[in-house]
């Protein structure tokens, strides 16, 4: 499940006003050069995606699955039966499934994504499989406050499902302003969410430069979604990605780094690039645990339990609301 993953219609370039246009255009035009990192994920984006899950080097995914596997019964324990589910940017629903399968008697899972129509068909897949909870997906852009329906009768604690580390792509006042969002929102409940932690440089380089180069070509299919929804001429030849750790600010950046002096027609405008003048794509925070806690505690949590696994390369957080 990660943020805003999934993929919206593709839209004309006679659709000027797209949300991605809009952000490239503006993106283009800043010195330095960004993007948000989540319009990597259209339909091909995302498939790129679930395959960086699969590589060897991209230990997350498989880490917390770990975890998740492995402590359900003490996470169980900490939300208690009837509980509501409200997962942030609900992908595949995998992970969630863990979840529901420890859980007492779950009453409603409410799974927010921005693409309604791919969680639509993801939901009732799950549906399928859990007829006794009751689904109900929300079409809404998580980091928007947002009215979640009433607590059903009989419910138990309202919890939030935020797994993946996608907290790690916010900016750190993002990731503050998401987190009192959402222990507004849970109230009464709390927020089981998973973040990766600072380790060895090496490790993390190589999760983001994997040797078959698969997070590369997730990070240039920015530049060829622009050409193919926006009519913009990048050549995809021209970027290479980078990916680095930035030690002191605790994150992995990635760029798109223009391989020679160029220029990119993007809906009229003509925008030139230096050699090694780069896109930057994407923040990956990686937090410690105290850090992490100590986030929660401004944003209006009480820190709970958290489990990691024997390497500790990934942490799940229970926050309580
Ligand atoms: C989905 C944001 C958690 O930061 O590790 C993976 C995205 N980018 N490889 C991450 C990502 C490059 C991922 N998150």
């Amino acid at each position: 499940s990660h943020l805003q993953r999934q993929a919206e219609p593709p839209e004309a370039d006679t659709a000027p006003w797209s949300e991605f246009g809009r952000a490239m255009q503006a993106g283009l035009a800043r010195t330095p050069r960004n993007i948000s990192p989540k319009f990597f994920y259209d339909v091909a984006g995302s498939q790129l995606f679930d395959r960086i899950c699969e590589l060897p080097e991209y230990y997350p995914t498989r880490t917390e699955l770990g975890i998740l596997a492995a402590c359900a019964g003490e996470i169980a324990a900490q939300i208690g039966p009837h509980a509501e589910i409200v997962e942030f940017g609900a992908g595949s629903l995998t992970k969630v499934r863990l979840l529901l399968d420890a859980l007492e008697s779950p009453k409603r899972y409410l799974p927010i994504d921005i693409s309604g129509e791919h969680l639509e068909a993801a939901a009732a897949r799950l549906k399928a499989d859990y007829p006794a909870l009751a689904v109900q997906p929300i079409a809404a852009d998580y980091t928007m406050p947002l009215v979640l329906p009433a607590p059903m009768a009989g419910a138990g604690r309202r919890v939030g499902f935020f797994p993946g580390s996608t907290i790690g792509n916010f900016e750190p006042d993002e990731a503050l302003a998401f987190l009192q969002l959402a222990a507004r929102m849970l109230r009464g409940g709390g927020l089981l969410i998973g973040v990766d932690l600072v380790k060895d440089p090496d490790r993390l380089h190589a999760a983001y430069n994997d040797a078959q180069g698969v997070t590369a070509a997730f990070n240039l299919n920015l530049l060829r979604r622009a050409n193919a929804e926006l009519s913009a001429d990048f050549d995809l030849d021209g970027f290479s990605h980078a990916a680095f750790y930035n030690a002191p600010m605790r994150r992995i950046e990635m760029h798109l780094v223009s391989r020679r002096a160029q220029s990119v027609q993007l809906r009229g405008e003509h925008f030139a690039f230096e050699e090694g003048e780069t896109i930057h794509t994407e923040y990956s925070h990686k937090f410690t645990v105290e850090g992490l806690q100590a986030l929660a505690v401004r944003a209006g949590f009480r820190v709970g339990a958290v489990w990691t696994d024997p390497e500790r390369l990934f942490s799940v957080h229970w926050l309580v609301s």
